[in-house]
């Protein structure tokens, strides 16, 4: 067991309840010196008493539940004691236990230690952050599934068939001369490819993933008084965005955020593009092409009542081959622009003012930004998986070519299958070369 650490586990603010929590060595003994209360301390139970200071001055009144290592978050000896959610309560109780010998505990070291533990695997120790701050429900589920280890068993899965290819190479090599199962080319084609497809199915979620962490950025954008502004307040169901006849309302940007069908959206108004020598409207302008940079889809608003203008086109060439859908607003008003132009392109028609459109919108947005979501489809990967899934497939797929083409020495082969496996295992956090060995062993019972 480590030293002991410690730290508020609840939300720094005035609370009904806050926890304090320890991990490590000796953190029993160490609470119990300032825990007043039951002589008994039964893991695992609730204890009711008072924490008191030094001087044995009664701080406030207390539960404390002690877990028993190895049963509990980290894998070590842990205490928690919830006191009344007071910031002055907390940290002075926290102090104490510096006092006695604790150190306190960085960012994120409760659940580093229950993965060093073996409590978690990487992948799940990743989804504990993403499970406090998931924004949507989809975004709960996903973190939630992740950290029942749903991930890493397909991550798993995939990587003991790497080693399992890996078992045979090697035996090829140690044990050619003797009476072993050997694999045929064909068979180590056939699971390689197996794998890949394994891990293209994981890539394919790769995208959304990232949506469903990160949030879709969207813009709006268009010249001035086309009705952005009016359409994002619509889209938001909000009036956040100042709205008015005059040209050039909005000078800068304003963000908000929406839920579309558990994925976030952040969304941006920007400033109308013109060509303008006002000062403050040109930063506008610039920022807002700045966002036309950032986005992962850009909503190019027109004035569908009106004739096309210069400035409209000008704007579609800037945002043309980026994702994005052209959106003509005010259709309440008719439709005098013409859409051939824009042939190839989404288009969709709203009224931000009668609200006419806005699910249709909602649905090419999520379509544009190629967001998966499927009956049943849980888990989808982060940005860090998908990078050592792609690594995995490059190899494996340059591995198979080479294969296939040249005479390669099983070696040579055994390399290329080992470093996919490992990336694999750098999802899940266990890469060592013992496991390939292990496997060996567990194949062909040598030494038998
Ligand atoms: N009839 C009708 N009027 C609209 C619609 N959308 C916006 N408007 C009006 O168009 C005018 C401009 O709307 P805004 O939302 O301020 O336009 P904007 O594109 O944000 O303009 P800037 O911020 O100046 O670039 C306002 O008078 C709105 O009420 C619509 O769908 N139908
Ligand atoms: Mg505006």
């Amino acid at each position: 067991m480590k030293e002991p650490i410690v730290a508020i586990a609840t939300p720094f603010g005035e609370s009904a309840v806050g926890i304090v929590r320890l991990s490590g060595r000796g953190v029993l003994d160490i609470a119990r010196r300032f825990f007043r209360g039951s002589s008994q301390v039964k893991p695992r139970f609730a204890h009711y008493g008072e924490v008191v200071d030094e001087k044995g001055e009664v701080i406030d009144e207390a539960i404390l539940i002690y877990y028993r290592a190895p049963r509990s978050y980290t894998g070590e000896d842990m205490v928690e004691i919830s006191l009344h959610g007071n910031p002055f309560i907390l940290k002075r109780v926290v102090e104490l236990f510096l006092s006695a010998g604790c150190r306190l505990a960085e960012p994120g070291e409760f659940t580093k230690r229950a993965f060093l533990n073996g409590k978690l695997d990487l992948a799940q120790a990743e989804a504990v952050a993403e499970l406090i701050s998931a924004k949507t429900e989809l975004a709960r589920r996903v973190a939630l599934r992740q950290l029942r280890g749903e991930l890493s068993a397909k991550v798993k899965a995939l990587r003991e068939d790497l080693v399992g290819l890996c078992a045979y190479l090697e035996a090829d090599i140690e044990f050619s001369e003797e009476d072993i199962p050997t694999i045929t080319k064909e068979e180590v084609l056939e699971r390689t490819e197996r794998v890949l497809r394994g891990i293209r199915d994981l890539l394919r979620t790769a995208r959304t993933g990232k949506f469903i962490r990160e949030g879709v950025r969207l813009a709006i954008v268009g010249r001035p008084n086309v009705g952005k502004s009016s359409l994002f307040n619509a889209l938001l169901r909000e009036e956040r965005s100042i709205v008015t006849e005059v040209e050039g309302t909005t000078r800068d940007y304003i963000e908000g955020s929406l839920n579309l069908r558990g994925v976030p959206v952040l969304l941006t108004d920007t400033a109308g593009i013109r060509k303008s020598e006002d000062p403050v409207e040109k930063i506008g302008v610039e920022r807002s092409r700045k966002r036309i940079e950032t986005a992962d889809v850009v909503l190019l608003v027109l004035d569908g009542s009106e004739p096309l203008r210069e400035e409209d086109l000008e704007i579609y060439r800037e945002v043309r081959d980026k994702e994005h859908i052209v959106v003509v607003n005010k259709v309440d008003l008719g439709v005098r622009i013409p859409l051939e132009i824009f042939e190839g392109d989404s288009i969709i028609k709203v009224s931000a003012l009668t609200g006419y459109g806005l699910k249709d919108l909602e649905e090419e947005i999520l379509k544009k930004a190629g967001v998966l979501i499927e009956e049943g489809l849980n888990i989808y990967v982060s940005v860090r998986h998908e990078e050592l899934l792609r690594r995995s497939e490059k190899i494996l797929e340059e591995f198979k070519d080479r294969y296939r083409g040249e005479n390669l020495s099983p070696e040579i082969a055994m390399l290329d299958v080992r470093e996919a496996a490992d990336c694999l295992g750098e999802i899940v956090g266990e890469v060592t070369a013992e496991d390939i060995l292990g496997s060996i062993f567990a194949r062909f019972c040598i030494g038998k």
